[in-house]
């Protein structure tokens, strides 16, 4: 029998649906960073205010206990002071979630806004690849979810 040489792709398609063995199951961080929605709705995206909250971070607490979220911090790639978006006064109960989204609102139990305005240059999310990073009030880097795609709009960071 013949063996027909795969196209290169179909190999990394193979490679990277391979079943990989669980590992040590690693702790979860306390605050994850589990969805990052980085391509606001339309094209192109025109910076107003709810296309700005059209992109949004979601955060969750895995852990089994409220925990405050004073000072905590999320904030992408860049090192630009105004793209720190830093909690007030909010508590993320056990195993609840938060949405941050990137323009102006009315902060609720579940969403918070960044407050950003300024047309299209307030987008946090870069559309093709970014990193975020979540850190606590000590500075102490929590998670962090990266990543690099245009295809699709959104990242699943568990
Ligand atoms: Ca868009
Ligand atoms: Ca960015």
């Amino acid at each position: 029998m013949r063996s027909l040489p795969l196209p290169l792709s179909a190999v990394a398609l193979a490679v990277a649906l391979a079943p990989v063995a669980p590992a040590q199951a690693a702790a979860l961080p306390a605050i994850q960073i589990v969805k990052i929605y980085y391509n606001s709705p339309g094209s192109p995206d025109n910076g107003a205010n709810a296309s700005l909250n059209g992109e949004w971070a979601q955060l969750k607490n895995t852990t089994r206990r409220a925990i405050n979220l004073r000072g905590w911090t999320l904030r992408d790639k860049t090192n630009r002071p105004d793209h720190v978006y830093r909690f007030g006064a909010f508590t993320l109960g056990a195993g609840k979630t938060v949405t941050v989204r990137t323009g102006k609102g009315r902060d609720t139990a579940t969403t918070r806004y960044w407050g950003r305005a300024g047309g299209t240059f307030a987008y946090i999310w870069n559309q093709t690849s970014d990193t975020g990073y979540v850190h606590n009030p000590t500075g102490k880097l929590v998670d962090s979810c990266s990543y690099n795609s245009s295809r699709v709009e959104w990242v699943d960071c568990r």
